[in-house]
């Protein structure tokens, strides 16, 4: 009985057509496929093992940890630091950089993720998943520090997330496509279902947290005052809006029928003196590569985030992903008003 392609196969392939591959790249992969088939059993799992409910325990941001966010992490960990392809990892849920352990061989490549993101509803049983992005470490260093992992979105080899939801599915693009994998549980592979992923340009979904909407600056507010206007606005077409609150799933919405997400900077966050919500290096990045991969495109409002230099590892910045033209339309809107206010 032909399964149809697996994971594996297509990475295979697809390392098959880059001249001098030497399959180290595949390996990495394989094994972050490892860990994200565990994660999918113990989320799948949750409650029949008492492990939904916060660990009260903060992370890095200040957030209160779930118990699957801690396992999440240390599975990610586990399943990666003897691999032999990393240099180093960085995390979420950890402060700092980890460091390969010296009785296992290094490799060229660092890892950055979320190993569970959207965590905060993983007891109200929505949609979760785990978000990677993969860089080349610097030529000649062994020890990786933080400053070798803030590299700018555009130098990523590879990014991805799982989502646990109806399906447990990978998603994933090295700078060739998108292409989405469903996790067969009968045979524990990952098997390629969505080919070829692209985001519609055109939209009438979009996708923002309106409880903000007070603190919101004023190219946000026209945006979305004219979705909701409809056929009776500028627009001259009827909107629908989503949120999932957690970022894996709209943004699995939005490349399966197109749509917009935005996470603006906003007057509430500034007043923390944040300088946004979404963590660029392992969440606005990594999404940012695959959304451009599928023909979207991805801003801040103001810039490209692929394009954004790094200048601390768990960085937040505004998001505006999904279908170009309605993600344009915000830029242009921050465009005008800058003009406005320096006229
Ligand atoms: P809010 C989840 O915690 C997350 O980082 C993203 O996955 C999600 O889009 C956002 O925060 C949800 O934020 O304000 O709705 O809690």
């Amino acid at each position: 009985m032909d399964h149809g392609t697996t994971l594996t196969q297509f990475i295979i392939e697809e390392q098959r057509r880059i001249p001098g591959a030497t399959g180290d790249f595949t390996s990495l992969l394989n094994d972050i496929l490892t860990a994200c088939k565990k994660i999918a059993c113990a989320v799948n799992r949750g409650g029949l093992i008492g492990i939904l409910g916060s660990a009260d325990t903060e992370n890095v941001q200040g957030e209160t940890q779930k118990k699957l966010d801690i396992i999440s992490n240390d599975v990610m960990i586990n399943s990666l630091e003897w691999t032999g392809h990393l240099a180093g990892m960085a995390s979420e849920e950890m402060d700092d950089p980890l460091s390969i352990p010296a009785m296992y061989p290094k490799g060229k490549y660092l890892i950055l993720f979320d190993p569970l993101d959207g965590s905060s509803s993983i007891d109200v049983n929505v949609s979760v998943g785990t978000i990677f992005s993969i860089l080349r470490c610097p030529e000649g260093v062994k020890e990786p520090k933080v400053e070798d992992f803030l590299q700018p979105g555009t130098q990523q080899v590879c990014a991805g997330y799982a989502i646990y939801g109806p399906t447990t599915m990978l998603v994933m693009t090295s700078g060739h496509g998108v292409n989405g994998f469903t996790l067969d549980r009968s045979i524990g592979e990952f098997i390629l279902t969505h080919s070829d992923m692209k985001i519609p340009a055109d939209t009438q979904e979009f996708a923002i947290n309106m409880s903000n909407q007070r603190f919101w600056d004023v190219p946000i507010k026209r945006y979305v005052d004219e979705c909701i206007e409809g056929k009776e606005g500028p627009r001259k077409k009827d909107f629908n809006m989503r949120w999932v609150a957690s970022m894996v799933a709209e943004v699995h919405r939005i490349l399966t029928r197109g749509g917009i997400f935005m996470y603006p900077l906003d007057s509430k966050l500034k007043a923390k003196g944040q300088t946004g919500k979404l963590r660029l290096m392992y969440e606005a990045n990594p999404m940012s590569f695959i959304v451009e991969q599928a023909g979207g495109a991805s801003s801040t409002g103001t810039a490209r985030i692929m394009d954004l230099q790094p200048n601390d590892l768990h960085q937040r910045v505004p998001v505006v992903l999904g279908s170009k033209v309605e993600v344009e339309k915000v830029v242009a809107y921050h465009q005008e008003a800058d003009k406005k206010a320096v006229a």
